[in-house]
This record gives C-alpha cells, structure tokens and sequence, in this order.
C-alpha cells in the first residue's frame, strides 16, 4: 500500500495518555469495531455496495427553493467528488483540518462526507459565528483548509488576514466548489484511516472563555451510533428525521446525520428549522423524529395549528434540561412524550437519556447501554442515591481537548465530569439535573438549583420563558432572580411579580422563591438554544 503524507498535528496534539479517559467497549458490537476505520465507508459506502444505494438519504431545499432527494448513492457520488477536488486540486492529505461553513444542508453534509473520506478532519462552525470566533477556531486547529457557503463567506473572508494557515477557500452554492466538483469522476477511494484517527473536532458551545476544541476519532463516530440510538431511540430504516441543531454542533451531527445514516434511514437537512418553520417543515416532508431543544419545543407547542403532524412518531429534546411543563405541554398537544437525553461536546452524544416508556417529568432518565454514570463529590467517591454532586460519566466515547490544559478538568481518574450538577432518584434510580455546578445558587445557606425554579416558573400560564440566577446580595449570599419573558396579553407588573412569587412558593420549597423578578422581551441564548446565564448575571 502506498504510504500517504499524513499530517500528524491532531495526532501529536491529544492528550497525555495519564490524561485520557478511560474507555469502555462493553457491549458486542463495539468489540467488534475494527483497528482501521473509515467512518464514511460504515456510514455511506457499504450502503450502496450492498445494494441499498437507491435508498433516500440527505433531503432539503435548495436556495432557490426546489426540492433536493438525494439517495445514498447521490450522496456517495457527490462527496466523492468534492473529495477529488480536496485532494487532487487543493492538496488535502490525511490529517489535515477542513473548516465547514454553512447552514444544515444536502451539500454540507456532502462536504462532511467529503473531508471524512480524505482522512482530513471536519471543523464545523456555527452559521452565526463572526469573524473574530473564526480566527480563533482556525487558529486553534490550525486550518488549512476551508468550504464555505457563498451566503456565509462575508466574516470567513473579514477573517482571513488573521489566518495565516487558511490558504484555501472553496466556496459551493454558487461558487467554484461545484464546478470543480462537477469535473471529476464519482469514485472516490477512502483514506485508509485508523479507528482512533481524528475525523472530527468540535468546538464546545464555550459561554466564557477560549473555547475548547473536543476530538473525535473514527471509532467514536461509530459507537456513538451503537449505543443511544439503538437502546434508546430505536429509529427504523423507514424513519424521516429533521430537526434545529447545526451539523457544526454535535448533537445535529450525530441526530441528524450519523445515527440515520447507520441505519439506512434518512435525513431532513434544512436551512431554516426554528420554532416558525419547523412545524411546517415536519409535515411537507413527512417527518418520523424531531431533535431540538427545550425552548423550541415549548415554543412550538402553540404554532402547530394548520400543521399536520400526523407523520411524527418520536420528539428528541437535548442542550439544556426539558422542564416538566413543557414534557407535559407537549405530550398535550401532540401525545408524544419527548425523549430527553443529556450529551455534551466532549463525549460526542448523548450518555443518559430515557425511552419514551420511562421518560417521566423532571428527570433526564438512565445511563445509556455502553455508558456508566455516577454522581461524586468533590473528591470523586460516590455519592449514595438522593445526594447532590457533580456528574461523572464514562464509555466507549470521552473526553479529548486538543492542546489544553482544561483536559484535568474535564478528565479525572479516567471519569470525564461533565460540569453538571446532579442526584439520582432513591425511588426509581434515574439521574434528575439540578443545574450546571457553577449555576448552583446559595442563599440564606440554602443550595437552589435555578432550573428547578424556572420549571416552577413555566408552570404558570403567562410565563413564556424564564431564566433564573443568583445576584450578589449583602444580607444571604446570593439571593435568587427570575428573568421571565411572559406571554402576549399579560402585564409587566408588581401584580405580576407578587404573583409569580407566590406560585413558585406554592409550587416548590417556599425558600427557592425568585426574591427578584425582572421582565424582559427576550433572553440570551446560544446557537444552540441554550441559555446564556453568564450574561443575565453580567446584565444582573
Ligand atoms: C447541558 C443538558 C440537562 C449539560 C449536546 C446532546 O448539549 C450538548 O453539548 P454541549 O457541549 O453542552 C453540554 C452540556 O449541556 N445539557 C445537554 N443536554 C442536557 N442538561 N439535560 C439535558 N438533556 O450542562 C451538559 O454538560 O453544548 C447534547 C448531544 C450532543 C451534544 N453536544
């Protein structure tokens, strides 16, 4: 085999190995997992060699508004061409990082495709991210490579004096990508990868600080894909999903195009998928599973009227806690019941989550088949069910920062510690969120978990939205504060304020109530649907 240059720089950039997670291949099939690993060969190639290439695959809209169903072989053809052009014209050996720019879409899963089967290694960036987080990014992975949507490429461009590694910029969606696409052949020969190659990096969704950059191997790609999705999801190859995150964010990677494409299903990849548009885009295209967040479930409980959603069978929610109200709201509405599951960038997906059989309101549910989850305290031992600690978890995926010294946080003893508080319930054994350990609040010596105050919250008919944290206060530490975004029609009051109080107070332990209730139009929010705590505490 003829030896290919490889670019070593994610390689020599892992973690010392006293540094690593521990790993866990438990279960068969990941024993059965082979040294070298393409993943685009398990995910996409060996469909269509075994006959199955006429399958649909990666559906959407093109800009311009016609419809796009590309089978498996579609998809193959297409990302093997846009691999010749990364190989042939622009020179991408294995190893190398390919920035990914551009809203969900058939091409940006092509492209995804395309980096993975030249050995390179796919840094996804979300759509919104300016010119000052791009230079960051590329700079942290040293990029050298880069396909951008036209409509995307203004702030990648406003980047590039600070990007001394980026040389090549493709753009497609009317750009030179397709045409130089368009001259190859649709055979692509695969790198031979190894199983623990990198093939993704993924920056975390960092509310503070420099963000972090979490690798991913070959082998991760695919566990992940052994583990949730066939204990917990249970999607058939008949499944249609669609859904809000990014492909940049790992949980729309996996959601929307890793775990169906394991299985032969397909995928709904549009560009516009927020709370307005997603419920017509379920029924045009006939959707089985949603994935999104929290937020958008709640908000699209009252959009759905003039939808049929008679095509939709499971809900997906992650990012942020499902308060009860709205798994409730949504059961109501469509007689669904969501299935919850906590993932995170590092660990790639999702590690606890609960079938829809188990799901019950105000817990996130059971380890996931694979993982294995403790709650700890501050020394690492475990802590006897009903006792709040921090999360420890670990599987066949972990934690691996490039270059960072951040990895002893995350990583301990083999444990990745996810920053999350939580206890696990002595009545029935599932994992319950209370809050990130740095949002816990204490007031007065009281420990108060801000989610479960705007679960609380959400339970009252004009609460739209709410965020909860603690302020500075002399007398009790901190004391609690709601920011709560109401609902059409109802006043921004004292009344209003004294109202919500005494609901939260009857609600849950009186001395949770929010002390101070400011309203607000909207709230900080990530991407990624989260809620940005930092800057309500910021704007206090
Ligand atoms: C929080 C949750 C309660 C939690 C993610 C699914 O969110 C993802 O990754 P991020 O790196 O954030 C991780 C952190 O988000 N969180 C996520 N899901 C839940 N908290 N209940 C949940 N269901 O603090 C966690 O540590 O942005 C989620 C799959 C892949 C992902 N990357």
């Amino acid at each position: 085999m003829p030896s290919t240059p490889t670019d070593t720089f994610a390689r020599d950039r892992l973690p010392p190995p006293d540094r690593m997670p521990t790993l866990l291949f438990g279960l068969p099939e990941l024993q059965r997992l082979p040294a070298r690993l393409n993943c685009s060969c398990a995910l996409l190639d060996r469909r269509v060699s075994q006959g199955q290439g006429d399958r649909p695959c990666v559906l959407g809209v093109a800009p311009d508004g016609t419809p796009i169903r590309w089978t498996y072989a579609d998809l193959q053809r297409e990302a093997n061409r846009i691999a010749r052009v990364l190989v042939e014209d622009l020179g991408v050996v294995p190893g190398n990082r390919v920035l990914l720019r551009g809203a969900n879409s058939p091409m940006l899963a092509a492209c995804w495709f395309a980096v993975i089967k030249a050995g390179a290694i796919a840094v996804g960036t979300m759509p919104l991210l300016r010119a000052r987080e791009l230079s960051t990014i590329v700079d942290k992975a040293q990029i050298t490579h880069a396909l951008c949507d036209a409509r995307l490429a203004e702030e990648l461009t406003l980047a590039l004096p600070q990007c001394p590694t980026l040389k090549n910029v493709l753009h497609f969606n009317r750009g030179a990508l397709e045409e130089a696409a368009a001259r190859k052949p649709a055979s692509f020969q695969n790198a031979d990868t190894a199983a623990d190659d990198t093939c993704v990096i993924a920056f975390t969704s960092g509310t503070t600080g420099q963000p972090k950059a979490a690798m991913h191997f070959h082998r991760d790609v695919m566990a992940a894909a052994l583990c949730w999705p066939p204990h917990v999801l249970r999607a058939v190859p008949d499944d249609i999903v669609i859904g809000s995150p990014p492909l940049a964010f790992t949980f729309g990677l996996g959601g929307l195009l890793v775990f169906p494409l394991s299985i032969g299903a397909a995928s709904v990849l549009i560009e516009k998928a927020t709370p307005d548009a997603l419920p017509a885009a379920i029924a045009k295209h006939r959707a089985t599973i949603c994935y999104t967040s929290p937020t958008a479930y709640r908000a699209m409980a009252g959009n759905l009227a003039g939808h049929d959603l008679s095509s939709l069978r499971k809900c997906v929610s992650a990012g942020e806690a499902l308060p009860a109200a709205t798994r409730q709201l949504w059961q109501d509405t469509t007689g669904i019941r969501i299935i919850d599951g906590i993932g995170s960038t590092e660990m790639f997906h999702i590690f606890i989550s609960a079938t829809e059989e188990q799901a019950r309101g105000g817990a996130t549910g059971y380890v996931v088949p694979g993982y294995e989850a403790r709650v700890v305290d501050d020394d690492g031992q475990p802590l006897p069910p009903g006792q709040v600690g921090r999360l420890a978890v670990r599987g066949p995926t972990g934690c691996r920062y490039l270059d960072d010294e951040r990895q002893t946080n995350y990583v301990q003893g083999g444990w990745n510690l996810t920053g999350d508080a939580y206890l696990v319930d002595p009545a029935d054994g599932q994992f319950v969120y209370q809050a990130r350990t740095d949002d816990m609040i204490i007031s007065g010596g009281y420990n108060i978990a801000g989610p479960e105050v705007e679960s609380a919250l959400l339970l009252h008919p004009a609460v739209a939205e709410c965020g909860v944290i603690g302020v500075a206060d002399a007398e009790r530490g901190q004391i609690v504060k709601a920011f709560v975004v109401l609902k059409p029609g109802h006043a921004a009051d004292e009344g209003m304020v004294k109202a919500l109080q005494d609901f939260v107070k009857q609600t849950v332990a009186p001395y949770k109530y929010p002390r101070a209730v400011e309203f607000r139009q909207t709230l900080p929010r990530t991407e990624t649907g989260k809620l940005q705590r930092f800057r309500l505490r910021q704007e206090g």
